[in-house]
């Protein structure tokens, strides 16, 4: 008999859902809607409300519920088996948070099907735009509550993370400084994956250990709200948050809106949603601590898992809750793909086979060049002056350059995650640039550890449905194992592993030294 759990997504851009089996244990359905072409009448772009303040990044509430509406209604339409759904589990793009005033609870538990969710949650919004992630204009709150707080080292410590502009706690002090009005009658506040969480639930739903650590509010190694961040960032916050619970904790039933408008099995259990990362982390098969993947997109994120909770005292990595416990980390390192495709243009480079071909023109190591290529404004380190520096490597030396970036890359993640103390016994590299094999061999050698390349499409929706099924699992009493529960559905790409070259990883123990002198020298 088919055993189906849902998985949920919703990321800055879009909505996006998987359904597993786990009988036959394969992703049965997937599908995503993308907000600026289902919805055009928020008039968002990539998500996101323009602003003639490039520093504000807000999202209109009201579009992510309405998204749910639409993409169960595509799931009804498409055939899907939402009768025979066990559970509903999702996660969110992470910090973004949604206001709400006292009317919020009614609404919640009143859902009424004949409207959509849109009407339903008429006047309940204390704050008509969520502030998202990308937003960075909070520079002020952050350095407020740091001071509050006792420094870097301390917040980091205490909360999983320095202050970010980003991060929930400056921006509800933001709020609650400029719209101390509007903020008094705010009576809860939910992250945007506890609000989708709290629609599926028909009540206010909590806040998990994944993404409860993106807000500088969360004590990060006893998993309660501190109180101390909480004085620190704005008046009464305490009695406007919800509860924390582990995520894919059963909240209850679905609520009968979704039940009765689209079929969902009535019995379905709604589970507590996490942030898109820590569902990301579950997706990519990172269960066991110790166990790392390297995202090479846009910009470069490096995931990892430990058992025990270290925190970075430079403030540069974050550590949230992982949903199979324990904890994660998330290091990004925003000249990625970014920093990858300039200096190919930079050289004329006619695709990424030739650029590997310079690169084999060379040796590891690049003779004791190194490149520190901070195209833009980087996160780690910080660097808030863009710049390209080169310490021993001649500009003009195309296939030198090709090299150093490579290397500047994959150094700078080895330093910079030190502060985890993990050596992994091996690497998942996954995102639109882990197809490339000079890259990954850089990698093995500079990490020294075996790579092995992941391949998997929506692995925060996936991440989600198998969250749904060991909150399902783990509500029936049966002790669910988390990498019993994982095989098979994010396995790596037969044949993709790299082994690194012992001598050329001997030459990057040495060269790592150097690297962060350079980096010291040229911040
Ligand atoms: C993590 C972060 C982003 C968002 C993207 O700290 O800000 O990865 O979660 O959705």
């Amino acid at each position: 008999m088919a055993k189906l759990f849902l998985g949920l997504d919703s990321s800055t851009q879009s909505l996006s859902t998987v359904v597993i089996d786990l009988g036959t244990r394969k992703v049965v359905y997937e599908k995503s809607l993308n907000f600026d072409q289902a919805l055009p009448h928020y008039k968002t772009r990539n998500g996101v409300l323009p602003d003639r303040n490039p520093l504000l990044k807000h999202s209109p509430p009201l579009m992510w519920a309405e998204a749910l509406d639409l993409l169960f209604a595509q799931m009804k339409n498409d055939g899907v088996a939402l009768g025979k759904i066990l559970a509903v589990s999702g996660s969110g793009q992470q910090h973004g948070s949604v206001y709400f005033n006292e009317r919020i609870t009614a609404a919640l538990e009143n859902l009424d099907s004949q409207k959509s969710l849109m009407e339903n949650l008429k006047g309940v919004f204390a704050r008509k735009t969520s502030p998202v992630w990308m937003d960075s204009s909070t520079a002020a709150e952050c350095a407020e509550i740091r001071k509050k707080l006792g420094g870097v080292k301390y917040t980091a410590s205490r909360t999983g993370s320095d202050t970010f502009e980003r991060f929930t706690g400056p921006q509800i002090r933001k709020f609650s400084k400029t719209e101390p009005d509007a903020y008094k009658k705010t009576s809860s506040i939910a992250l945007v994956s506890s609000f989708l969480a709290s629609l599926l639930a028909g009540k206010i739903a909590p806040i998990d250990y994944g993404d409860g650590a993106g807000m500088n509010l969360m004590d990060i190694r006893n998993k309660v709200w501190s109180m101390e961040a909480l004085k620190a960032t704005a008046p009464s916050l305490k009695l406007k948050l919800p509860p924390l619970a582990p995520s894919g904790h059963v909240i209850g039933k679905v609520s009968a809106y979704f039940t009765n408008k689209y079929g969902l099995n009535p019995e379905a259990l709604a589970t507590v949603w996490t942030g898109d990362n820590p569902a990301s982390v579950i997706g990519l098969g990172l269960i066991k601590p110790g166990q790392v993947a390297i995202s090479l997109g846009t910009s470069d994120t490096f995931f990892g898992t430990m058992q025990k909770c270290q925190t970075d005292e430079n403030g540069e990595g974050h550590v949230f809750g992982s949903p199979s416990g324990g904890y994660m980390t998330l290091i990004c390192f925003k000249n990625g793909s970014l920093a990858r495709e300039k200096i190919r243009e930079l050289y004329g480079i006619a695709d990424w086979k030739q650029f590997g071909e310079l690169v084999a023109k060379t040796s590891p190591g690049n003779g004791g060049a190194i490149l520190l290529p901070w195209f833009e404004a980087e996160i780690v380190p910080r660097v808030s002056k863009p710049g390209i520096h080169r310490f021993d490597l001649d500009a003009k030396n195309a296939a030198a350059n090709c090299r150093a970036i490579f290397e500047a890359q994959m150094l700078s993640m080895r330093l910079h995650s030190q502060w985890m103390n993990v050596s992994p016994e091996k690497i998942s590299a996954t995102g639109g640039a882990s197809n490339d094999l000079a890259l990954l061999q850089v990698m093995a050698d500079v990490m020294n550890c075996r790579v092995e390349r992941i391949e998997v499409s929506k692995s925060a929706a996936l991440g989600a449905a198998l969250q749904a099924a060991h909150g399902w699992l783990a509500a029936a009493g049966k002790n669910p194992k988390w990498e019993k529960l994982a095989a098979g559905f994010c396995d790596p790409i037969p044949g993709s592993e790299i082994r690194p070259d012992k001598k050329a990883a001997k030459i990057y123990d040495r060269l790592v030294e150097k690297y962060a002198a350079c980096e010291s020298d040229a911040l």
